[in-house]
């Protein structure tokens, strides 16, 4: 009685086995693996001597966002800083979705060049050509969204993910503001 017991179970296991396997290669197949999209720091440039102009004529700093997921996201209420330290960063204005908003896929350019009576898209702070950080923080002012450190910086060669949303970094010399890096 125990004997067919065990040999019962073990028929089942190894039938289990069998159908695991299949079942997998079928997974494999029915459902390739997706990566979930998420908003990133995209590109910067800390050192804007000749790259674009803001609309006041201002070559400032920038800093490129981009929407990795399927939905469109308001970064307005979001924070933005160059010191991961920051105890009060800076946050981005409320006041102008159509200006805050990123449409799915798409990019949005923070000028850091400490004039926010430009408007919502300037953040009260500059960014350091010798090296620092960016840094963006979710609208509950703790959770760090993305966050990149880095050293001393060109002017106008900006500093980038090798493709958009990817998890390596590397210079451009031909940077692509508001664009994708590929
Ligand atoms: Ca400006
Ligand atoms: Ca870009």
């Amino acid at each position: 009685m125990k004997l067919t017991k065990f040999l019962t179970g073990l028929l089942s296991v190894l039938l289990l086995a069998f159908a695991g396997c299949d079942l997998g290669e079928d997974e494999i197949i029915e459902v390739p693996p997706t990566e979930e999209g998420v908003l990133v720091i995209n590109e910067f440039l800390a050192s804007n001597d000749a790259s674009i102009s803001d609309e006041e004529g201002g070559f400032d700093d920038w800093v490129e966002l981009y929407n990795g997921t399927s939905e469109a996201i308001d970064v307005g209420g979001m924070y933005f800083t160059d010191n991961p330290e920051d105890t009060e960063p800076n946050q981005i204005p409320t006041t102008n979705a159509d200006l805050t908003t990123i449409p799915a896929g798409s990019y949005l350019i923070l000028w850091c060049d400490k004039e926010p009576e430009q408007g919502v898209l300037h953040i009260n702070t500059k960014l350091s050509s010798g090296g620092e950080s960016v840094v963006l923080i979710d609208t509950d002012m703790l959770t760090v969204i993305d966050s990149y450190t880095f050293d001393a910086q060109e002017a106008d060669v900006s500093m980038g993910r090798t493709t958009d949303g990817a998890d390596t970094w590397t210079t451009f010399l031909d940077p692509t503001p508001g664009a994708s890096n590929n």
